[in-house]
């Protein structure tokens, strides 16, 4: 910035200040320097104040907005070390977290492979006792024969019984032969088995006085026998003996191999009805039954 002095004495503020005095005619220089002395001082003074403070307030204002600069980022810094530590320890957390299921899953894994060993030696254990049981059962029944053998040796010489033969506890003897009435029902094949387990056949009748006394042990209630058709169509004993049908030993209208009972095929198996004739029915009835075996054999 340049100062520019007039003749008149006023002062102006410009580039052409060197011009105007090197144009100015003047011989006097010492009135030159005094007028620049005094412009310097009337000039100078104020333009220089006013910048100080102008420079003083933007670097004032720097500085203020310096600070809140470094305040507000001091504060987000607080806010995201905060933040970031509380992250921190969350993450840390979730990996203690983490740490103890894993620990824990394969702990699980463990007690189930343990568990998965024990339950297989347990079925092991309890397949072993099933066949001990059936040992001890049939051991049992072995043991029930021979007693009941016996007894019946016994009572034949206290009575001085002259029938050579006698029965198992439970079974009648009749004409050298054991017989046994069932108490539970079964279908007609199961009561088949029962009594081969018995050592006894599903009764096969010889005789009429046989068969009057079977009968006089059934009446009034149902007994499956060994008479059947199920086989070749044609009535036979379980022993293969032929059966001809004599109507008056059956109920009114039997055999009939009914159909229409809703189980499927017709009626192939004889038991003994209420008054001890016979009637053909289907064999998955759950009938009675009555096992024969020769008292020499059981
Ligand atoms: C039943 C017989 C059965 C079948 C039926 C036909 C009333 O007796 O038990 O087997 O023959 O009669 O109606
Ligand atoms: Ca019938």
């Amino acid at each position: 910035m340049r100062a520019v002095a007039s003749d008149s004495g006023s002062v102006s503020v410009g580039n052409e200040y060197t011009d105007e005095f090197e144009n100015q005619e003047s011989s006097d220089d010492t009135e030159f320097w005094r007028k620049e002395s005094s412009v310097r001082r009337i000039v100078a003074v104020p333009s220089v104040g006013r910048g100080r403070w102008q420079v003083c307030a933007a670097i004032g204002g720097t500085a203020l907005i310096l600070l809140l600069l470094i305040i507000t980022v001091s504060v987000s810094h607080v806010k995201f070390d905060r933040k970031f530590s509380t992250t921190e320890t969350n993450i840390q957390n979730l990996t203690q977290t983490l740490v103890s299921v894993i620990t824990s899953t394969r702990e699980l894994e463990e007690h189930g492979s343990k568990l998965l060993l024990e339950i297989s030696n347990l079925e092991f254990n309890q397949e072993k006792m099933q066949s001990m049981i059936t040992d001890m059962s049939d051991s049992a029944q072995a043991l029930r024969d021979r007693v009941s053998d016996l007894k019946c040796q016994i009572n034949k010489m206290r009575n001085n019984d002259t029938e050579e033969l006698c029965c198992p506890d439970g079974w009648l003897l009749f004409s050298s032969h054991c017989y046994f009435f069932s108490h539970d029902g079964m279908p007609w094949d199961a009561a088949k088995d029962e009594c081969k387990k018995r050592r006894s056949e599903l009764l096969v009748l010889k005789s009429k006085q046989e068969k009057s006394f079977v009968v006089s042990k059934t009446r009034p209630l149902y007994y499956w026998l060994g008479l059947t058709d199920g086989r070749t169509g044609e009535w036979e004993w379980l022993d293969g003996t032929p059966y001809t049908v004599v109507r008056s030993e059956w109920m009114p209208g039997q055999p009939d191999d009914w159909k229409a009972h809703g189980l499927g095929g017709g009626e192939d198996c004889a038991h003994f009805h209420h008054d001890g004739r016979y009637n053909d029915d289907h064999c998955s009835r759950r009938y009675r039954y009555v096992c024969k075996a020769h008292a020499s054999s059981i």
